[in-house]
């Protein structure tokens, strides 16, 4: 019976197997077409990738550099706030009256809040700055645009010397004061009452460590604001401006 099939059981087998063969190839070719898109696709997509390759990276770092170069040089022409800071009673509204009208201030009446006076210098308008000095926990939000920090500090007073040292630490630490390069004048008043001067030993005593001030161009100033002649008071506002526009 088997053989009147007129197929042996052997050519059956033989051909099942080749069909099998034969789909498995196709299926083979199938999916190596698919891998081969596939990687292609993702080679493609690879080489397209965002590079930043050296090269890249230096122009990119000497565009930066161009570009701060060019903001710094616009500052120079256009910063023009003078920020005038200190503990209660130190002489920051003596200071502004001074560059204002040019008079000593005997009375004192604390700022509230703040006072902000303009002044016409060499065709430039400069705005000077007070922040009362018992808001010094807000003192950071006048920050932002000052060119020049003037930090007053009642030199008679050394029970004063580590409030300002913590004061001062804080605002050289301001990254915002850093970015901007806000130079600072460190203003030693009412050296009518210690006999001239502090000395060095006594300036070290109230300023903060080196490594905290080294991002900042930074000048000392000892003055009496009461008693300053006009010729002394001009030297001291000459520096501040110089820095202003330097
Ligand atoms: N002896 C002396 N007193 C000063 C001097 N500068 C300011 N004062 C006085 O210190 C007090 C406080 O000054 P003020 O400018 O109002 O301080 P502010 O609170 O920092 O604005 C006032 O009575 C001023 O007359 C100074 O150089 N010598
Ligand atoms: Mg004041």
């Amino acid at each position: 019976m088997g053989a009147s099939d007129g197929r042996s059981p052997g050519r059956h087998n033989d051909n099942q197997p080749s069909s099998v063969k034969k789909e498995s190839k196709g299926e083979k070719m199938a999916l190596c077409a698919v891998g081969g898109a596939t990687l292609a696709y993702i080679l493609y997509k690879w080489y397209q990738r965002p590079t930043t390759s050296h090269e890249e990276e230096l122009k990119e770092t000497e565009e930066i550099e161009e570009a701060t170069a060019e903001f710094d040089e616009y500052r120079k022409g256009n910063s023009n706030k003078v920020l005038a800071l200190g503990l209660p009673a130190s002489g920051k509204s003596s200071m502004v009256a001074r560059f204002i009208y040019d008079e000593a201030k005997t009375e004192y009446e604390p700022t509230n809040g703040f006072n902000i006076k303009n002044m016409s210098m060499d065709g430039k308008t400069v705005e000077i700055w007070e922040i009362g000095g018992s808001m010094s926990k807000y003192w950071y939000t006048y920050l932002p645009g000052t060119g020049v920090l003037v930090f007053v500090i009642d030199a008679s007073d050394s029970s004063n010397f580590p409030a300002v040292r913590l004061e001062l630490q804080k605002l050289f630490d301001n990254d915002g004061l850093k970015l901007e390069k806000t130079k600072f004048v460190l203003l030693l008043n009412k050296q009518d009452l210690t006999g001239g001067s502090l000395d060095k030993d006594t300036i070290n005593s109230i300023l903060p460590n080196e490594s905290c001030m080294k991002d900042h161009v930074v000048k000392i100033v000892q003055t009496s604001l009461l008693q300053a002649t006009v010729d002394e008071f001009n030297t001291i506002k000459n520096t501040v401006l110089e820095l202003l526009y330097q």
